[in-house]
């Protein structure tokens, strides 16, 4: 196969969970481009309609469903309605994701839990609904989007790391339990992307300055800027196509640097 063929997506169905905007928009997106069929749930029915119109604009037919990941019959159901409407998954994104930024001893336990029920119990749930699909017939992908709180800590994100450094093993294991069956499982680790999530912390501050955080991330990736969800298009494709058949249990950060760097001197 021609080395350009082996990045097509032509005729696979991907689902990417939470692509009604943010990272997961713009993966499922690139995936688009590339040809395959594409299907994403969120929440919210104004984000999905939002989603479908933006989805239209970019010349990409997509599927959405509203489905919360921690809902185990849910995402059966919502697998099921794929299955019948484009085919079996051969590609899934565990994109949905949500942080709380409190200091740990602040931290209510129920929110803990909540953070670590949509960022790595809902993985398992998701991956576990579509693994049969693949194993029977006889590829697959599955990419959980990491973090940079997969090797670091900061104040403030204690759930958010214990869930992301989780999804790196749970990533690995995937991988070591069914590579037998062609089923490839990586993680992407994105840096500091500039979405709604990250919103509060380049919020310009009242006399117009910028965000100190926003100095902070600046100074820590060598890029020098935040990153852009389409960022993470290329790596996307390559880590959902036939180009990355042999690359198993990896995390592939796209961090514009930021863990290769001490950060930069005051
Ligand atoms: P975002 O802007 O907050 O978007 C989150 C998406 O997930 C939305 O589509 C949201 O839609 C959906 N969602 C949230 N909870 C859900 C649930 N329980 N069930 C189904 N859908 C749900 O976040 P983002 O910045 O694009 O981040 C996407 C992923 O990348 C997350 O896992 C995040 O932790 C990770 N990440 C982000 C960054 C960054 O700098 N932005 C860096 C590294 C990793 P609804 O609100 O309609 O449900
Ligand atoms: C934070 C951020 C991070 C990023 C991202 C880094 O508060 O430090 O929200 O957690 O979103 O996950 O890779």
């Amino acid at each position: 196969m021609n080395v350009m063929e082996q990045f097509s997506l032509a005729g696979k169905v991907a689902l990417v969970t939470g692509g009604s905007y943010g990272i997961g928009f713009a993966m499922a997106k690139a995936m688009g481009q590339a040809g395959a069929k594409i299907a994403f749930n969120c929440r919210n029915q104004e984000h999905l309609e939002q989603a479908l119109r933006d989805y239209e604009q970019e010349g990409i037919e997509a599927k959405g469903y509203i489905c919360d990941v921690t809902d185990e019959a849910a995402v059966i159901e919502m697998i099921q309605q794929i299955e019948q409407t484009l085919g079996t998954v051969d590609i899934l994104v565990n994109n949905a994701g949500i942080i709380k930024r409190v200091p740990m001893v602040e931290m209510p336990t129920s929110d803990f839990r909540q953070v670590i029920d949509v960022d790595l119990v809902a993985p398992f749930i998701v991956s576990k609904a579509v693994l049969p699909g693949m194993m029977e017939k006889g590829h697959g992908k599955i990419i959980n989007i990491c973090s940079m709180m997969s090797e670091l800590g900061r104040e403030t994100v204690s759930a958010y790391a214990a869930a992301k450094g989780g999804l790196k093993m749970l990533t690995k294991n995937i991988a070591s339990e069914y590579g037998q069956y062609n089923i490839q499982c990586n993680g992407i680790g994105p840096g500091y992307i500039a979405t709604p999530q990250t919103a509060p912390l380049r919020q310009p501050q009242p006399d117009g300055s910028t965000h100190p955080f926003d100095q902070f991330i600046r100074a820590k990736t060598p890029a020098n800027r935040w990153g852009d969800p389409d960022d993470l298009a290329g790596a996307t494709v390559f880590l959902a196509s036939d180009a990355s058949n042999f690359v198993n249990g990896h995390m592939l950060y796209v961090d514009g640097g930021i863990l290769a760097y001490i950060g930069k001197q005051p």
